[in-house]
């Protein structure tokens, strides 16, 4: 049975993955409107991923007998000056993420809680592939400059990205 402290800081998370769903929504509709589609591609897909994020959380929530509580989702900033700007704000964002994951294995410990912290140990390796991810693709934004033809490579290569249910396999392997 889940904890006060832990349920707590589990529900806080699947708000802020929500949030974090709310913000690339935001920023992909930026990149759109400015003529960049394969940015806009990749932010949407790094939105449906906080969003499979959040529904693994809240599942887990119920799975060890706890109650999802649900609170008000930010409203998001929408304007942005340049795609620069954008992955600079998702690396950001991503490093908080980190600190609100870690802060929860730190709680689920705190309660003894294994079955949590072990659930929680897969957020912490993908908060590292999430910072990454934006930094790798922060750093050829800081290469390309002003170079509109770099510019427009980098957008075509993020236009390929598709988006993948992280957790589909392990729903498959929990049929009957
Ligand atoms: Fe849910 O990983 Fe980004 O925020």
């Amino acid at each position: 049975m889940i904890k006060g402290n832990t349920l707590k800081a589990l529900n806080d998370q699947v708000n802020a993955e929500y949030y974090s769903a709310y913000l690339y929504l935001a920023m992909s509709a930026y990149a759109d409107r400015a003529g960049f589609k394969g940015v806009a591609n990749w932010l949407f897909v790094q939105a449906q991923e906080e969003m499979a994020h959040a529904t693994h959380i809240y599942q887990h929530i119920l799975e060890r007998g706890g109650t999802p509580a649900f609170s008000d989702i930010k409203a998001p900033g929408a304007s942005y000056g340049s795609v620069k700007e954008v992955f600079e704000k998702v690396l950001t964002h991503e490093r908080f993420v980190t600190g609100l994951i870690d802060k929860i294995a730190s709680v689920a410990l705190g309660e003894n809680d294994h079955a949590t912290y072990n659930f929680i140990m897969w957020y912490v390796n993908e908060q590292v592939e999430e910072e990454a991810n934006a930094d790798e693709i922060l750093s050829k934004l800081n290469f390309i400059g002003d170079n509109n033809g770099l510019l427009y490579n980098l957008d075509s290569t993020l236009a390929a990205r598709v988006f993948t249910d992280p957790f589909a396999a392990a729903a498959q392997n929990q049929q009957p």
